[in-house]
């Protein structure tokens, strides 16, 4: 099972994960992303959904309209891992 990061090392990784910060109130990461329409912000969903199944890791997410609000952490861990991390990477890759 990954490990829980300590917050120093989270505060390292949000270093290499563009638009990610801390969710206050909980040990999470989020991110808000905006897109051009709804049309691509599905198509991001839909692209991640696939790339997080394969990972068996799972967003906390919701869309209105052209924005998906991410909100990661491991559950197994109660914190956030380096799962949470390779997931953020992965979703700025597909957001370009
Ligand atoms: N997704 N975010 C998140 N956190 C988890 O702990 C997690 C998951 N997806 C699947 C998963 N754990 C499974 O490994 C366990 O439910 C068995």
């Amino acid at each position: 099972m990954a490990e829980r990061l300590s917050a120093e090392a989270r505060k390292q990784a949000l270093g290499g994960i563009p638009g990610w910060g801390e969710i206050s109130g909980r040990e999470a990461i989020g991110k808000t992303f905006v897109f051009k329409d709804f049309n691509q912000a599905f198509g991001f969903m839909t692209r991640a959904a696939l790339v997080a199944e394969k990972m068996d890791h799972h967003p906390e997410w919701r869309n209105i309209y052209k924005t998906v609000e991410v909100v990661l952490s491991t559950h197994d861990a109660g914190g956030v891992t380096a799962r949470d991390i390779e997931l953020a990477k992965a979703m700025n890759a597909i957001a370009g």
